[in-house]
């Protein structure tokens, strides 16, 4: 029996990776190749699973401290997986847009700095990730949540609560 749902488990893992890894498939010199004579059908598949391309808009507010700015940035038709790659597809096509992020072992990437504002403990501020226009914030990371199709993300710069922290 168990048998049986592990293959039913791999035949739908082989169909949703035939499906939705095409957009992802380029072509590359395979590890430890010879550049100049790489094989011509050499590909390199950059991920596994690759969802279908969906629009995720990313909004920016700082309404904390001076100067106070806002930042609005849509991402389109990038293959759907965690918020991380939309933030970096943002920086590339909006110069305007930096961030830096520091890594927790298996939280993965913690968004620490966005357009020169720094989180800080000392003062208790960070950025926080909300979906708009609910307001509801995020239980998942950048590195672990997944948007959705033309869903907007707002990162905004806040302060905890001493009680939560
Ligand atoms: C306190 C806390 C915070 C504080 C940290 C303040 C500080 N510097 O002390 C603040 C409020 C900043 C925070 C923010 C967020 N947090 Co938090 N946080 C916690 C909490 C309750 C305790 C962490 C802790 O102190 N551990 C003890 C210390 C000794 O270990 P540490 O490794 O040094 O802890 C550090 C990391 O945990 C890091 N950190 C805190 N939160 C997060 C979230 C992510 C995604 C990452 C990579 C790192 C990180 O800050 C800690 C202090 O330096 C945990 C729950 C838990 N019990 O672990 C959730 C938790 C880690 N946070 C979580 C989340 C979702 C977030 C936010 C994404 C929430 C949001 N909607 O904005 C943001 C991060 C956004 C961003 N900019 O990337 C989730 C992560 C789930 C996941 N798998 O992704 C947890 C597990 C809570 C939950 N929902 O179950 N958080
Ligand atoms: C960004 O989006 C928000 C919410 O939709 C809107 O209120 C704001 O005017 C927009 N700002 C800019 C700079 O486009
Ligand atoms: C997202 O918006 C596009 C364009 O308006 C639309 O074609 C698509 O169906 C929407 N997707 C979802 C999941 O609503
Ligand atoms: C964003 O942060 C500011 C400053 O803390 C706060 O006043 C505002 O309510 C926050 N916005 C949302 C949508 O949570």
């Amino acid at each position: 029996m168990a048998k049986w749902n592990l293959a039913f488990a791999l035949l739908v893992l082989a169909t949703v990776t035939a499906k939705y890894s095409v957009g992802c498939k380029r072509t590359g010199s395979a590890p430890g190749s010879d550049p100049n004579t790489r094989d011509a059908d050499a590909k390199i598949y950059a991920c596994g699973i690759c969802g279908q391309p969906i629009t995720v808009t990313l909004i920016v507010t700082n309404k904390f401290v001076e100067p106070t700015f806002e930042l609005n940035i849509t991402v389109s038709n990038k293959p759907q997986r965690e918020l991380i790659y939309f933030l970096e597809a943002a920086s590339v096509q909006n110069p305007k847009f930096r961030f830096t992020a520091e890594h927790y072992g298996t939280l993965g990437y913690m968004i620490t700095k966005i357009n020169g504002l720094a989180a800080s403990v000392s003062d208790q501020t960070y950025w926080q990730f909300l979906e708009h226009p609910s307001g509801n914030s995020l239980q998942l990371g950048a590195s672990t949540y997944v948007p959705l199709d033309n869903q907007t993300i707002q990162f905004n710069f806040t302060t905890w609560d001493n009680t939560h922290a």
